[in-house]
C-alpha cells in the first residue's frame, strides 16, 4: 500500500518536511478554506498539489470532497450542488488527482464523547461512551422520543453513572466533544465559532424529519449515478467513508454500515469508480462487524485503506485499539497482498509524548500517528518478505 498522511494545509502544525522524514509518500488533503459546496477551481488545486510536490510527495488522495447537505435529503437545490460537485471532480481530474473520499453521514461526521480518555501507560485515546451519548442526546439535545433509542442497560447506566457527575462544565465538554471538537476541522457543519452550537445542530436535524435510511439510499445512488460519466471521463475512484460509529444516531438513518448495506450501495451503482474507503477502524465500532471478513469481500472495491481498529464493550462503548492488533494484521495483509498499491494512511492514534500541548485536531497527533504509521509499516514489509 502507498504509505500516505492526512494533512490539514498550510495551516496545519505538522509540515511537509516532517512528513517526508518519516516515510510518509502520498499525501490525503483538502482545500480546506473553500466553503462547502462551492467549486475547486483548477487554480487553486493547481496551487495545493504544486505546493506538495515541492516537498517530494504528492498528491494522492482527497480527503473529503464534501457532499452538501442537501445532496444528503434531497433539498431543492440539490441539481445545483451536484453540477458544482461535477466541476469539482473535473478540476481535480484534469490535475490527475482522482481518488476522493467523502461520506454520506446526515449532520454529524464521526462521533466521540472522549477525546482524552486516559490510559494506564500516560497515553490517551478517543472513546466512545454509549451511556453518555444518551445523556447528550436526552438531556442536552432533549431530542422528542430519544429515549426509546436506547436500551434499558444504557439508560440506567446513564441515570445512576453518568447524570449524577455532569455539571454545566461536564456538559459543555460533551457538547464540545460531540458536536464542535470533531466537526470543524473536517469541514463538518459545526466550527468553533458557532455561538450556539446545539442549536444550529437541532435545526439541522430538523432538515432529515421524513428522510429514513430508503429515501437517503435513493440520495446516494442519485448523487453518484450523476457524477459518474465524470469520474468515468477522468479516471476518478469515488470511495466512501464508512459511517462512524456504525449505526444510526441521534434518530438520523445511517446507510454505510454493515454488509448488507455495503453491498447495497455498491450495487445500486454497479460502476468500478463507485467504490469504498475501508475505515476498519469506524466498522470495527459495530460489534455486528466481522472487519476482516469485510476486508475479504470488499478488497477489489476498496479505492482507500484508513488502518486502525477498536474494541467494542459489552455495553456498547468502543475505544480505539493498538495498531497492532491481530485484526489489523490481517486486514494489512489482505490489501498488502491484493492491492499493494492503494492508498493507506493511519489516524486515530493516541496523543503521547506531549501530544496533548501542542493543539492537534481530534485523532490526528503526530507522535501517536507516527509510531502507528511505524507499527503498519513494519506489517507490511514483514508481509513483503514473507512472500518472496
Ligand atoms: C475522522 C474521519 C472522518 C472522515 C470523513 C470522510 O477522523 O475518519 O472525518 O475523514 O468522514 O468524509
Amino acid at each position: 500500500m502507498e504509505k500516505t498522511w492526512r494533512w490539514f494545509g498550510p495551516n496545519d502544525k505538522i509540515t511537509l518536511d516532517m512528513l517526508r522524514q518519516i516515510g510518509v509518500e502520498g499525501i490525503v488533503t483538502a482545500l480546506h478554506h473553500i466553503p462547502n459546496g462551492e467549486i475547486w477551481s483548477e487554480e487553486e488545486i493547481g496551487k495545493m498539489k504544486a505546493l506538495i510536490e515541492s516537498h517530494g510527495l504528492r498528491w494522492s488522495v482527497v480527503e473529503s470532497l464534501p457532499v452538501s447537505e442537501s445532496i444528503k435529503y434531497g433539498g431543492p437545490d440539490r441539481e445545483e450542488l451536484i453540477e458544482k460537485y461535477k466541476v469539482s471532480l473535473a478540476n481535480l481530474g484534469k490535475a490527475g488527482v482522482t481518488t476522493i473520499c467523502y461520506n454520506f453521514m446526515p449532520v454529524l461526521d464521526w462521533a466521540r464523547t472522549d477525546l482524552d480518555y486516559p490510559n494506564p501507560d500516560g497515553t490517551s485515546n478517543l472513546y466512545f461512551n454509549r451511556a453518555e451519548f444518551a445523556y447528550f442526546d436526552i438531556h442536552i439535545l432533549k431530542r422528542p422520543g430519544a429515549e426509546s433509542d436506547y436500551d434499558s442497560a444504557t439508560l440506567r447506566r446513564m441515570r445512576e453513572e453518568i447524570a449524577p457527575r455532569m455539571d454545566a462544565d461536564a456538559e459543555n465538554r460533551l457538547v464540545e466533544n460531540i458536536i464542535v471538537k470533531t466537526q470543524g476541522f473536517v469541514n463538518g457543519n459545526i466550527s468553533e465559532n458557532d455561538l450556539n452550537p446545539v442549536e444550529k445542530f437541532r435545526s439541522l436535524l430538523d432538515l432529515y424529519k421524513g428522510i429514513d435510511a430508503d429515501a437517503l439510499r435513493a440520495n446516494m445512488a442519485y448523487f453518484l449515478r450523476a457524477i459518474m460519466p465524470v469520474c468515468r471521463e477522468y479516471g476518478i475512484n469515488m470511495c466512501v467513508h464508512p459511517d462512524d460509529p456504525p449505526m444510526p444516531i441521534l434518530g438520523l438513518p445511517r446507510i454505510v454500515t454493515c454488509d448488507a448495506d455495503i453491498e447495497a450501495f455498491l450495487n445500486a451503482v454497479p460502476d468500478p469508480h463507485n467504490g469504498l474507503t475501508f475505515c476498519a477502524g469506524s466498522l470495527s465500532a459495530g460489534a455486528h462487524n466481522d472487519v476482516v471478513a469485510l476486508a475479504r469481500k470488499y478488497a477489489g472495491r476498496t479505492h482507500f485503506v484508513h488502518a486502525r481498529i477498536c474494541n467494542v464493550m459489552p455495553n456498547g462503548d468502543f475505544k480505539e485499539s493498538t495498531h497492532l492488533d491481530p485484526r489489523l494484521i490481517e486486514v494489512v495483509r489482505i490489501f498488502e497482498t491484493q492491492r499493494p498499491g492503494v492508498p493507506m494512511r493511519v489516524d486515530h492514534a493516541p496523543l503521547m509524548l506531549g501530544d496533548s500541548e501542542m493543539g492537534y485536531n481530534a485523532g490526528y497527533s503526530f507522535h501517536g500517528r507516527m509510531l502507528a504509521l511505524g507499527m503498519v509499516g513494519g506489517i507490511m514489509a514483514t508481509i513483503n518478505s514473507e512472500q518472496k
